[in-house]
């Protein structure tokens, strides 16, 4: 968007579905506008701060804030169960202007300087990330090289082979509907989306469209919904007139799919991110115990950051110009509070070694990127145990358990990878990853009956996430 129109700087967040992107927008609003305390943040020395949230332009959906505290919060003494915020079904956004007052008189020259930094947050469901390549592809190319892919994960999925088997059936003539290629469509796609349910379910995230397993405002019954891969390759003869009556029109519903929700979701949305937070969810893949996965994550990602631009066009020189590449960047990993602090040095080293597989790191200046590990709300108590004349970390946490909570607690015994793993070193971290709880709830106050704590008072690294992010544009 042109500077003079809309000045915001769009903080944009990246990062796969369950990345942890609602759940940090709610923690840093939370922090600005109510605790009014992001420590790390603030600049040090004379400088007073205050947050405000603005309203939207009327055509923009507003992020649910009020709504996510309320349920991270829960009620007090766990009459009502703190829960993290409900999976992102649309694009959202919330603005705030931060105003630091500066009253450092020999830099100000006894005026006391005024800086307001205007932000505007947006969140969207991580699912459509994945669609964002579909853009440079054509149903022809695309269907190559995600059946490829598809192959070697889910070869065993019986949803996949129900849908390739209703491929075969076309391959070889055997038409289900007389003379009605719109009707082999559909029933193809609607095969296609079962099995991408089912793949979503199982924890996978290179799931294409992303739209099939996260409409938003999109229908299924439209025809630019109903449409899936189709294994070309395995065509033995010329195609047949209705055959090519079928592929055309998968071809022409992916192309208006294209046109009507990716092209748009990354011209106003994607685009115009300036400043960037990228969240990586190191722990699940790993914690699956699917090697499968884990490279359908690591592909995810690649992906989705093969999509960003970090150089500045020539012709958009305006400091506040918030369109079109990003300027800083900071990758993190999230959730880190299901990991003992000893091995957080850890996580860094392999975020950096699964980022330099995914994009070229040297293409960004030193000052424009950097990485860290969060987490948005600490939801684990740590203690340290002597065994064997050892120190163990011990961390305790509660689970949600059959509609209600219990109180969960493990060591992890074993080290973080520093790179990128091979299936037998997969298999056995995987081991040591067992002991992972599988959801928490955004609670540490283990004691249901001490004084109730809101626990989105509680986090690591937020301020520093967001210092190194926009501190400058304070200056
Ligand atoms: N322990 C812990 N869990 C988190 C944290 N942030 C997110 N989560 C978990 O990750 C899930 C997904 O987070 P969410 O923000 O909805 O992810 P999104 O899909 O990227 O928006 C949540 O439901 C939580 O279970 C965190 O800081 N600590
Ligand atoms: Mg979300």
């Amino acid at each position: 968007m042109w500077p003079f129109i809309d000045d915001r700087i769009h903080f944009g967040i990246t990062g796969l579905r369950q990345s942890g992107k609602t759940v940090f927008i709610s923690s840093i609003l939370n922090q600005l506008l109510y605790e009014k305390n992001l420590s790390n943040f603030f600049p040090k020395g004379n400088r007073e701060f205050s947050a405000q949230s603005r309203s939207l332009p009327h055509h923009l959906p507003e992020f649910p804030l009020h709504q996510n505290i309320e349920s991270i919060k829960g009620k007090e003494n766990l009459k009502i169960l703190p829960k993290f915020p409900k999976s992102t079904d649309c694009i959202t956004y919330y603005d705030v202007d931060l105003k630091f007052v500066s009253n450092n008189f020999f830099k100000n020259f006894g005026m006391n300087r005024k800086t307001t930094l205007k932000l505007r947050f947006v969140d969207y469901p991580g699912e459509w990330l994945l669609d964002l390549n579909l853009r440079q592809s054509n149903h022809k190319n695309w269907s190559k090289s995600l059946l490829n892919t598809y192959d070697s994960y889910h070869a065993n999925n019986p949803n996949y082979k129900k849908f390739y088997d209703y491929c075969l059936d076309i391959i070889e003539g055997r038409f289900h509907f007389d003379n009605n290629p719109q009707e082999e469509c559909n029933q193809l796609s609607h095969l296609y989306r079962t099995f991408l349910e089912d793949a979503k379910k199982l924890g996978y995230y290179f799931l294409q469209p992303g739209r099939f397993v996260m409409p938003g405002d999109a229908k299924f019954e439209q025809a630019n919904m109903k449409f899936c891969p189709f294994p070309f390759h395995l065509m033995k003869q010329t195609a047949c007139p209705t055959q090519d009556r079928i592929f055309s029109e998968l071809s022409q519903r992916y192309q208006s799919y294209v046109n009507v929700y990716v092209v748009p979701f990354f011209e106003d949305t994607f685009q115009s991110f300036y400043r960037q937070l990228t969240l990586v969810d190191l722990i699940s893949p790993l914690a699956s115990g699917d090697f499968h996965l884990y490279q359908d994550f690591i592909q995810s990602l690649r992906t989705t950051l093969a999509e960003f631009s970090f150089d500045r066009p020539w012709w958009k020189p305006s400091f506040f110009d918030s369109s079109n590449y990003v300027q800083k960047i900071m990758f993190v990993a999230s959730k880190i509070d299901y990991i003992p602090s000893n091995q957080q040095k850890f996580v860094k080293q392999y975020l950096l070694e699964i980022l330099k597989s995914c994009l070229d790191l040297d293409k960004l200046e030193d000052h424009q990127w950097d990485l860290s590990v969060i987490a948005s709300i600490l939801c684990v108590h740590p203690s340290t145990i002597t065994k064997d004349n050892k120190d163990i970390i011990l961390l305790k946490a509660l689970e949600e358990y059959q509609n209600s909570y219990r109180q969960y607690q493990w060591s992890f015994q074993g080290n973080f990878p520093t790179q990128i793993l091979n299936p037998m070193d997969f298999n056995k971290l995987s081991q040591d990853m067992k002991v992972l709880p599988k959801r928490l709830l955004p609670l540490m106050n283990l004691n249901p009956n001490a004084q109730w704590r809101n626990p989105l008072t509680q986090n690591l690294n937020l301020g520093e996430v967001m210092r190194f992010l926009l501190y400058d544009l304070l200056l």
